[in-house]
């Protein structure tokens, strides 16, 4: 039975998980949440979800929410087929994943995921953007991604020499926040810039972008 992903293809954590299922080749089917219309806040999805937010996984008889744990599932069922995302067989290189996904979502995401918010989705909600929280985060992204620029000047990916979830994960929220007009913090740091340009060509990216429309209408 194929996997079946709750979510929206412009969502930034449903494109996470639709990313690691292209990379890995899995068959999947995805099931459209109705965000406008708060069918994420109902009993039948709240049921998959408690916290009441897309994505969510089904595979049988197990519900996965959270992106990043549900990429690492898919990572980890299917090791055997497609890109190689957790570096199974090597324990030391499969740590420093773990590590960069850590990174990744405590400090990468803490910043950028605000500047998104209030550029992009808030003003679709009606919300004028709060220009002291976008500064105040721009100044954190901006610590984050020196830390970036160096490690990138020693290793092509964030892990090592090689792509991984650890990578993935930051596709969603950068590729929105390159639309903004502070693209210039990743433009501006050359092996960040040449890092984002690696993996944002990435076939299984390019098979997502083309609906990643949040915001285009405003
Ligand atoms: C965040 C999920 C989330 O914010 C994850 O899966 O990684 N840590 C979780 N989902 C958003 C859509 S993200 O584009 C969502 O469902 N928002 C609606 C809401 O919170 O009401």
């Amino acid at each position: 039975m194929a996997l079946k992903l709750y979510g929206l293809p412009m969502s930034t954590c449903t494109t996470r998980v639709l990313a690691c299922l292209h990379e890995k080749g899995v068959d999947f089917e995805l099931v459209p949440v109705d965000l406008f219309s708060g069918e994420h806040k109902q009993p039948p999805f709240l049921s998959k979800n408690p916290f009441g937010q897309i994505p969510v996984l089904e595979d049988g008889d197990l519900t996965l929410f959270e992106s990043r744990a549900i990429t690492a599932y898919v990572a980890e069922k299917f090791k055997e087929t497609g890109t190689d995302l957790i570096k199974h067989n090597n324990p030391k290189e499969a740590a420093l994943v773990k590590v960069w996904m850590e990174v990744e979502s405590l400090n990468f995401n803490s910043a950028i995921s605000p500047i998104v918010f209030e550029h992009i989705v808030g003003p679709i909600m009606g919300k004028t953007a709060d220009q002291a929280v976008i500064d105040a985060n721009l100044e954190k992204l901006g610590k984050v991604l020196d830390v970036y620029e160096s490690k990138l000047s020693i290793t092509k990916y964030l892990a090592g020499d090689f792509y991984s979830l650890a990578d993935l994960h930051h596709f969603p929220y950068t590729h929105y926040f390159m639309t903004t007009p502070w693209a210039s913090l990743v433009n501006d740091r050359p092996h960040v810039k040449a890092w984002w340009e690696d993996i944002s060509s990435r076939p299984a990216f390019k098979k997502i972008v083309g609906a990643m429309t949040f915001g285009e209408g405003k």
